[in-house]
């Protein structure tokens, strides 16, 4: 028998404001914390990425050439404020406007985020969420963008705040560069997730109308030996890092003695304390049953091993296969040498690890109401057929299917999973791997800024046409 996804399932296609828009300087649009670090760290900027900013009619037309019919987009919070509070510029407004009127033209449900990894440059200096002040400029920022943006029917606060902690002060390969820092890490997941929760309690009782959710990245931790407590110890604790501090703060309203008892362990070994205050946690509370929905972004698992030394963090950004290391004193080293395939970022391709995902939110969590897969993608190094005028990615294709299978084993085991967001729907930079490192089911030349559907586009509009695989 073939399996059918639901009906009204969303076949989307993802992307954020900095990787895809370019335009950083034109507009009114004020600077990010990115601008000047890739320009200093990296071998490339965010200029021309995808010229989403100019090209998103013909983005928009292909989505609905190819049977998509959802898409991610975030605002840059600093086209709409161009410091982060204050004055508002309106021609960020009116490009926006724009934007989301094209996706209704052409039936194509914008999911819209408010924050992708561009806290404005003046708030990312002052400590960005590490600092309490940030928290209260996101929500009025929110509370603009929800009263003025009225044609959003779907809304998320924060992408990944997980990540974007790791990457600003564990990894130290996203401004401001911080490495083994856990109090701020800490500090930062806890600070977002009360910025979240108050933003929902606005969207509440200002009656915004439309669904409210946050995205989360969630990639499973395992043992390495299951056998061995140590290694279950390391993949819990990694687990609390990446996944339960932020899964408890947003569906129970608070930190479970379990996680707590986690956190201290870490602080313990490394150093700091935190500020968490009770008013924080009435804030948490009031909204821990008011999310419509969860965003997963699901890409990888890891498997962990014990590890008491000094903290070792090596970020393989040229995708170098066999380049990573991560290892967390009192916390546990990553294993990447398992044999499970991988890509040449390390990453680890397990989409059983995306089912047991679903499955501990439905368990853990089961007020979660409802779940999007708002990313999963293969990042790999494309070849553009010159000739054929595409990219023949089997690898990618077999990615997506593996993983869209797996959802199809959740929601036949009783997860209420309603859509899936290919990362990326065009080809962007990434963050900390630049411009090689290609997701999209569109090839984008970035001289020309021509977009060329790759074999993958052409079995996801077939998928989404028959709604099975
Ligand atoms: C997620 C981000 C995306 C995107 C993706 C791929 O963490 O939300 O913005 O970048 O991962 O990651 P990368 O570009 O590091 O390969």
């Amino acid at each position: 028998m073939v399996e059918r996804f639901p009906e009204d399932f969303i076949f989307g296609g993802a992307t954020a404001a900095y990787q895809a828009e370019g335009a950083t300087r034109i507009d009114g649009k004020g600077r990010v914390a990115w601008d000047n670090y890739l320009k200093e760290n990296y071998w490339y900027i965010a200029e021309p990425a995808s010229d989403f900013y100019h090209q998103y009619p013909i983005d928009l037309d292909l989505c609905e050439r190819f049977n998509i019919n959802g898409i991610r987009i975030s605002i840059a919070w600093s086209r709409i404020f161009p410091k982060g509070y204050g004055e508002v510029n309106p021609k960020g407004v009116e490009y926006y406007h724009r934007l989301f009127e094209r996706c209704h033209e052409h039936h194509v449900e914008p999911f819209v985020t408010l924050h992708h990894f561009d806290t404005p440059e003046a708030l990312h200096e002052n400590g960005d969420f590490v600092n309490r002040e940030n928290v209260e400029h996101f929500v009025n920022y929110a509370e603009f963008c929800f009263k003025e943006f009225t044609e959003v029917n779907y809304w998320t606060t924060f992408n990944e705040i997980g990540p974007i902690g790791d990457g600003q002060y564990l990894v130290g390969k996203f401004p401001p560069g911080i490495q083994y820092d856990f109090e701020k890490l800490f500090q930062f997941h806890h600070n977002m997730m009360v910025a979240h929760a108050k933003a929902v309690n606005l969207f509440r009782t200002h009656n915004i109308k439309g669904e409210i959710g946050i995205v989360h990245a969630l990639p499973t931790k395992y043992p390495l030996n299951p056998e061995d407590p140590k290694d279950v110890q390391a993949a819990e604790l990694e687990d609390i890092i990446h996944n339960k501090f932020i899964l408890d703060a947003t569906y129970l309203g608070e930190y479970s003695d379990a996680t707590m008892k986690g956190v201290k362990h870490i602080l313990k070994v490394n150093g700091g304390t935190l500020d968490l205050r009770e008013e924080d946690f009435e804030a948490l509370r009031a909204a821990k049953d008011q999310n419509d929905f969860l965003g997963i972004n699901y890409y990888m698992s890891d498997w962990m091993k014990a590890y008491e030394g000094e903290n070792i963090i090596t970020h393989n950004s040229k995708g170098v296969k066999g380049g990573s290391r991560y290892a967390l004193k009192g916390v546990g080293e990553r294993e990447f040498n398992v044999d499970i395939p991988r890509t040449d970022w390390d990453w680890i391709i397990y989409p059983q690890g995306l089912y047991d995902q679903i499955m501990r939110i439905k368990q853990d969590y089961p007020n979660y109401n409802k779940i999007y897969i708002t990313e999963n993608g293969l990042g790999y190094k494309d070849e553009f057929d010159v000739e054929q005028q595409t990219v023949h990615d089997k690898a990618r294709i077999d990615y997506i299917e593996s993983h869209l299978s797996a959802i199809q084993e959740a929601i036949r085991d009783g997860a209420e999973v309603k859509g899936y967001f290919l990362w990326s729907l065009i080809d962007v930079f990434s963050w900390s791997n630049g411009y090689e490192k290609r997701y999209g089911l569109f090839y984008v030349d970035f001289n020309t800024q021509q977009r060329y559907p790759k074999e993958s586009a052409y079995w996801y509009k077939r998928v989404a046409e028959q709604k099975h695989l």
